[in-house]
């Protein structure tokens, strides 16, 4: 048997499946779907929240809503005439990908509250032996193909600060949010001022007493151009399909044309930057509270923020900006190195997630008995076109190395690498392949062009540190080029830069 001694298999659990997905958010949901359409029903997908949504599910702190359109932020096979607002809060999100689970037909494949413990190859029987927990125990199947779609921003971090463990009063996580925990009238300290930092902070300064907010370095804050969809507008996007269509290319086309042209020319960010610094002027009136408030950096080295509500709310009366660097944190209060002692009930830290270092790669052993995490500790993550790695046979990561993006819908980025995984699957069905893995040669060309590239950018260039380099300074975690040239590098499997195996003689 493959369940543990103690356990009675879940009838629900197979002993193999062709397809494992990892992940039920946007990149699983998706690859389950198009997986699905395709034929390939035999199919799992795991999930250790109780919910698909992944970030969605996950982020629902105040004001949590999407800086990307949603009319281009969704799949492009499941468009929304329902979106109230052009960027869509949290809530919409969530109950959209719900209702793109339930319609697709395939939730009968999906297995919530079940993590994976471990994947590990197995060379003889050419498949993934997968080690799974679910309320009712661990138990173990064999899937041939791994496609781990965990996300790169899914596993939070908290910050590393003396006496923080210590505290006595209430401290969540932003991705985390404690909705038990009254704010009312109390003092509130958020550390961070990221994208999750600045929708929060609006909202926390309308319902504390007193808000700290502890700055280590000023984004840069655009307007947000947000605007409600009025019931004409969404009556049309109804009836008239190509209207819906008409957005979402416009939308696209106008980010790609401007996004990938600034991150190598910086002049062309100018006009961004000075809307963004009259964006500060206008909101906070303190010329000394501005001058904190102003990037040290060049703008798109990290990403750039949009809000029409955090500068103002910087500005309260009940806020204090606090950008002393932090000493320690004591049971009852946050200590800056000028040794002042602020006070605190409760402490938010929005001090983002573990990106370059992912949690999943300890769970995941390849050929050579050596995890991804061992892998990649070395040398910095790396994937060929961000989805297989040499040594992980069949292991399709979405949402891979270099595949996220500062200021374009990652939904794209989803669908080309599902795109490719579709045609991976194909070419394996053809050919009766067990197994395709990625050659080192070409893994390696492929990010000796990547990091060239991220040389002349602004992520490299622009004088700040950021979620996107890793401990080796290199950017791992983002794509350098146009988003229509990764799709059209991803269109089509090119088994040129695999080493196939033959079939096994085993049923699969
Ligand atoms: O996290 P972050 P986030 N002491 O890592 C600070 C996506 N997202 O959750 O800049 C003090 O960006 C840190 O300071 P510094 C989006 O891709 C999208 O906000 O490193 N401060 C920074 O200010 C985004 O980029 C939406 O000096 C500490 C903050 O904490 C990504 O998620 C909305 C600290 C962390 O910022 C992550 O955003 C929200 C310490 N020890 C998020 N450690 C959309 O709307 C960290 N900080 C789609």
């Amino acid at each position: 048997t493959t369940t543990r001694p103690g356990h009675d298999r879940p009838h629900s659990l197979p002993d193999h499946v062709r397809h494992l997905v990892v992940g039920a958010g946007f990149a699983g949901l998706c690859a389950a779907i198009q997986l699905a359409q395709d034929g390939e029903h035999d199919l799992l997908v795991i999930e250790k929240g109780d919910d698909v949504g992944g970030t969605w599910r996950d982020n629902t702190y105040p004001g949590a809503a999407c800086d990307v359109p949603s009319q281009l932020y969704s799949f492009s096979f499941a468009p929304n005439p329902d979106w109230s607002m052009s960027f869509s809060p949290q809530p919409e999100i969530q109950a959209y990908l719900r209702r793109v689970a339930r319609e697709s037909g395939t939730l009968d494949r999906f297995r919530f509250r079940t993590a994976l413990v471990s994947a590990g190859w197995d060379e003889d029987a050419q498949r993934w032996r997968v080690e799974v927990e679910d309320g009712s125990g661990r138990h173990t199947l064999t899937a041939q193909t791994l496609v781990v779609a965990a996300g790169g921003l899914s596993e939070p971090r908290l910050p590393d600060i003396d006496g923080i463990e210590d505290f006595g009063g209430e401290l969540f996580h932003s991705a985390r949010w404690r909705h038990d925990v009254d704010l009312t009238g109390k003092r509130v300290a958020v550390i961070g001022t990221g994208a999750s930092a600045i929708q929060i902070i609006p909202e926390i300064q309308r319902r504390a007493g007193h808000l700290d907010v502890y700055q280590r370095t000023a984004p840069y804050v655009l307007p947000r151009r947000d605007r409600r969809y009025g019931r004409l507008e969404r009556l049309a996007l109804r009836h008239l399909p190509g209207l819906q269509r008409l957005y979402r290319t416009a939308i696209y086309w106008g980010r790609e044309s401007y996004v990938p042209g600034f991150t190598r020319q910086p002049r062309l960010a100018l006009p961004a930057k000075r809307l963004a610094l009259a964006n500060l002027e206008r909101g906070v009136s303190d010329p000394e509270l501005r001058a904190r408030l102003t990037p040290t950096f060049e703008i798109g080295c990290k990403r750039i923020l949009i809000s029409n509500s955090y500068y103002p709310a910087l500005d309260a009366e009940n806020v204090e900006v606090v950008t002393d660097p932090i000493a320690r944190v004591t049971p009852d209060a946050v200590v800056s190195e000028d040794g002042t002692e602020r006070p605190v009930d409760v402490l938010v830290v929005a001090t983002g997630f573990f990106t370059t270092e992912l949690p999943i790669t300890e769970r995941l052993t390849g050929r050579d008995g050596r995890t991804l995490a061992e892998q990649w500790r070395t040398g910095g993550m790396e994937a060929y076109k961000g989805t297989t790695v040499p040594g992980f046979p069949n292991l399709f990561m979405l949402v891979g190395p270099n595949t996220g993006l500062g200021h374009s819908s990652m939904v794209f980025i989803i669908e080309s690498q599902v795109a490719y995984l579709r045609a991976a699957v194909r070419t394996m069905r053809q050919h009766r392949y067990a197994a395709v893995e990625p050659t080192p040669a070409a893994t390696r060309t492929w990010n000796a062009d990547l990091q060239h590239r991220m040389r002349r950018t602004v992520w490299s260039t622009g004088g700040c540190s950021s979620w996107y380099l890793d401990a080796h300074g290199r950017n791992t975690t983002l794509w350098p080029r146009a988003t229509f040239t990764f799709r059209r590098l991803l269109a089509e499997f090119d088994v040129a830069a695999y080493a196939v195996r033959a079939p096994h003689p085993g049923p699969t």
